[in-house]
């Protein structure tokens, strides 16, 4: 009984490890709530990813499609978690892999670290999938996402926020993000 509890707490509270100033993480490695088909999301379910097998280009079992409406000032519809620990402290890179509609224009999701501020996240060219990440700091303020992180435990949070956007890996990587797309396998992880 005590062991089935440990392994189910492993495969439903994972925290994914630094190793060599780098962290990789399906998006998908976090589960999603309820009914989330492609043809319910277009029904107008309100605050939902989809768990999308159809979109070309992802890796892993699926990327996650934001199904719900657009939410332009309201982040934490959706919300998606994922436990980390930092190794070696320094300055990182926080990337995704995300792929906006052929048609779209500047699509976005929020993401926040360790419960401080929400940013409006972009991602590269419509149509293609991009590790490109830009955080918005004001209206034509576009950086890239870097934040110090201490040795330790810390969390990155995902909501949604433009009807479409996908989103597909997650990286941190020290330094920057210098490797080539589609990038190295997951970072291992373990139960907390
Ligand atoms: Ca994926």
């Amino acid at each position: 009984m005590q062991q089935n509890t440990i392994l189910r707490e492993a495969e439903l509270n994972p925290i994914w490890q630094e190793q060599d100033g780098l962290l990789i993480v399906e998006v998908e490695s976090v589960p999603l709530k309820g009914i989330h088909t492609r043809a319910l999301s277009f029904k107008g379910l309100w605050d939902e990813w989809v768990a999308d097998t159809e979109t070309r280009g992802h890796n892993g079992a699926c990327c996650y499609r934001w199904g719900g409406p657009e939410l332009t000032w309201n982040p934490g519809s959706g919300l998606l978690r994922y436990r980390i620990h930092i190794q070696t402290p320094g300055e990182y890179t926080l990337a995704i892999r995300s792929r906006q509609a052929d048609e779209a224009t500047g699509d976005s999701c929020f993401v926040r670290i360790d419960g401080s501020r929400w940013w409006i996240v972009r991602g590269g060219e419509p149509g293609e999938w991009s590790w490109e990440t830009w955080r918005e700091g004001g209206p034509d303020q576009l950086d890239p996402y870097c934040e110090p992180l201490d040795a330790g435990f810390h969390q990155i949070e995902i909501s949604g926020r433009s009807h479409g956007f996908c989103i597909d890996r997650l990286a941190l990587g020290r330094n920057g993000i210098t490797f080539e797309d589609p990038g190295p396998p997951v970072s291992a992880a373990r139960p907390r």
